[in-house]
């Protein structure tokens, strides 16, 4: 009902945050790049296996001159997986307790997304993925979410060995995509997501050059692996970039989707980070993503700001100086100096810039010592607990009432779905 909008719409003034006036707009007007770094975990960045990188590029693009670069930026996924990502980061709403919201409400709500946001402001919106369409129901969630165009499995030529696991590797995806990239009309907003470095991490014999891990849990142990190939299907794509100069007028994004080595796994967690065990806090930090923007008018720095998946479309609006004050989005842009620091997790737990709070214990940030509230901390805390609970209830609310339909804003203009058809023409 039009009416439940209304108790949202009072949560979401009353956590807005104003942009910092030193980047609002820095990259205005410029193409988007989004690239989706498939389970792609923070502890990788300058990670070595007997004295070797494993992510040299990556590596590099962290360290680059203008890239800001989170180092406390948090995966907030459940069942939902990289449909839970995409979700987050294209409409800053989370992904339900249960189950996907792309495949139980992609296609018959109405969203107010990234890609429809920027068609407005005159944006060319593709999406790139080496898979089938219908995974995680996407052929008909990027409708919804304002997709011109969604060039998935059948729009790549391909050869039996061009595929491992779920899909097109990913070396020959990024070089796939570069002939469709040049025809898009600039500015354009384009979303990649990449697959090799997947769950079971498979790779043919060719590409395994670097050195498995040795914890000698054989579902950890290739994962650096198929991380390598992957940051070489990245060089090679941001080599692309730079000798046609796209990345003078682009800003790349680069994100990890959520854990490839999941919490199941304390024993060899601890042999990667050269420690005898690992508790509750070690493991909330060991799944962190990557969190990086690149563009020219950026001062690089590593930001310890607080934050998570919620936070990339506010942070990225204000870069692009769109106003988003009047939009239904549950995160904050991570630049502005307002920011709370706070990251929900979808079980209601919470890492914030002062407490870690995970099942029943909650944990001092800084030092990771768990901590006894005093009573003005408990008073902190609680704040910071109902504020959570707040946030996911009520993007919840907007997901299963379609609230967004009741939502209208000045000089936008709602996605007509049939508008668009991703099928492959023949000719
Ligand atoms: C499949 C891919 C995998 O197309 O995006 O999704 P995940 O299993 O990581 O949720
Ligand atoms: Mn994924």
């Amino acid at each position: 009902k039009a009416k439940d909008l209304k108790g949202v719409e009072k949560f979401i003034n009353k956590n807005q945050v104003s942009p910092n006036v030193s980047y609002y707009g820095k990259e205005k007007g410029k193409n988007v790049f989004i690239i989706h770094l498939e389970s792609f975990q923070q502890f990788l960045i300058n990670y070595k296996v007997d004295g070797k990188e494993v992510t040299p590029n990556l590596n590099k693009f962290y360290r680059n001159q203008h890239t800001i670069a989170f180092d406390n930026f948090y995966h907030q996924v459940a069942q939902g997986k990289t449909s839970d990502a995409e979700m987050m980061l294209e409409n800053s709403l989370y992904g339900l307790p249960q189950g996907s919201a792309m495949v139980s409400y992609g296609a018959q709500n109405t969203y107010q997304a990234a890609p429809s946001i920027l068609d407005q402001k005159g944006y060319t919106t593709a999406a790139f993925h080496g898979d089938v369409p219908t995974f995680w129901n996407r052929n008909n969630t990027y409708k919804s979410w304002g997709y011109d165009y969604f060039f998935s499995d059948s729009y790549y030529k391909n050869k039996s060995n061009y595929n491992v696991g779920y899909g097109m590797k990913d070396k020959i995806f990024f070089k796939q995509t570069i002939p469709y990239l040049q025809q898009l009309p600039q500015p354009f907003y384009a979303k990649m997501i990449t697959l090799t470095n997947h769950y079971p991490y498979e790779l043919d014999k060719a590409n395994t050059s670097f050195p498995a891990t040795t914890t000698g849990d054989s579902t950890v142990d290739p994962y650096v692996q198929t991380a390598h190939y992957l940051d070489q299907a990245f060089g090679e794509f941001e080599s692309y970039l730079h000798k046609t100069g796209l990345d003078k007028n682009s800003v790349v994004v680069l994100y990890g989707d959520h854990y490839g080595i999941s919490n199941n796994h304390r024993p060899a967690i601890a042999k990667l980070l050269h420690k005898k065990s690992v508790n509750n806090y070690d493991l909330a930090q060991f799944q962190k993503v990557p969190f990086m923007i690149n563009g020219s008018n950026l001062d690089g720095h590593v930001d310890h700001t607080y934050g998570g998946e919620i936070d990339v479309l506010p942070t990225l609006e204000h870069l692009l100086g769109i106003k988003n004050n009047n939009m239904i989005q549950f995160g904050h842009d991570l630049l502005s100096p307002e920011n709370q620091q706070i990251v929900p997790f979808r079980n209601g737990d919470f890492v914030s810039k002062k407490y870690t709070k995970i099942g029943g214990t909650v944990f001092d940030t800084k030092t990771g010592k768990e901590l006894k509230l005093t009573k003005t901390q408990k008073k902190q805390f609680n704040d910071i607990q109902k504020y959570v609970n707040d946030s996911l209830s009520n993007s919840d609310k907007v997901v299963y009432g379609d609230l967004l339909r009741f939502h209208h804003i000045k000089g936008y203009k709602d996605v007509d779905k049939k508008t668009f058809d991703y099928n492959k023409k023949t000719a």
